[in-house]
């Protein structure tokens, strides 16, 4: 079946899903949330859509941004340097965050209300100290792989659904380069949130969709 967007191409509306088709959670966790370091504005209504929506999978991935302390995405790792400003890394131009998600902190956790037990994978991402990761499946050197491509190739998977947050950073990202690996993706706009910092988000849009990526909702999926 066709939907057409508003802009009048069609995209096609995946109306069964398979075995082929794996949902993709991407960083569900305290610090982006509510009261956390790094929270996405509404961020916390991401959990029931991406609940009710998991259960429609067959499959079901996670993603955990997973920083060491004194990791080089940190405004508090260069003396000077305040969150949401910018600084020049050896693989380019760094957004640098409040400290967030550090390697077993309570802010680092998957939401208390994030029901998915049925997740069959966890990646995590932005481990090693010099190169932050927003995409799940390549760091931010555009070299270093995360092994999630060797792990859906081999499990078969041709569809990539994701949701989760934020939208405009680690959704897209990862959205895209799941286009890049090969697999269809599809972006689950409302069971995503964006910071929407400096017009991030339509830039994030627009990149997504010159490389492919399907925008679509939860009501294509859930009846
Ligand atoms: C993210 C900024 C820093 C994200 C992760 O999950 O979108 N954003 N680290
Ligand atoms: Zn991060």
């Amino acid at each position: 079946m066709h939907q057409y967007r508003s802009n009048g191409t069609p995209y096609i509306v995946p109306t069964y899903l398979t075995e082929r088709d794996i949902l993709l959670v991407v960083d569900v966790q305290n610090d982006f949330l509510g009261g956390g370091a790094l929270a996405v504005p509404e961020g916390d209504g991401v959990v029931p859509i991406v609940n009710a929506v998991a259960a429609c999978f067959a499959h079901v991935a996670l993603s955990q941004d997973w920083h060491c302390p004194g990791h080089a995405s940190f405004a508090s790792s260069h003396p000077g340097k305040h969150p949401f400003e910018t600084i020049a890394l050896p693989y380019g131009e760094q957004v640098l965050w409040p400290d967030h998600c550090v390697q077993g902190t309570e802010g680092a956790q998957f939401s208390a209300a994030l029901a998915v037990p049925r997740a069959e994978f966890i990646v995590r991402k932005g481990y090693r100290r010099a190169i932050d990761s927003y995409s799940v499946f390549c760091e931010a050197d555009r070299s270093t792989p995360t092994g999630l491509t060797g792990y859906l190739r081999e499990r078969g998977f041709v569809r990539v659904f994701l949701a989760g947050l934020a939208t405009d950073f680690c959704v897209a990202w990862s959205a895209t380069d799941a286009r890049g690996a090969g697999f269809e993706a599809f972006v689950i706009e409302d069971a995503c949130r964006a910071i929407d910092a400096g017009g991030s988000l339509a830039a994030a849009w627009s990149r997504m969709r010159d490389a492919g990526v399907e925008q679509i909702t939860s009501r294509d999926l859930v009846a």
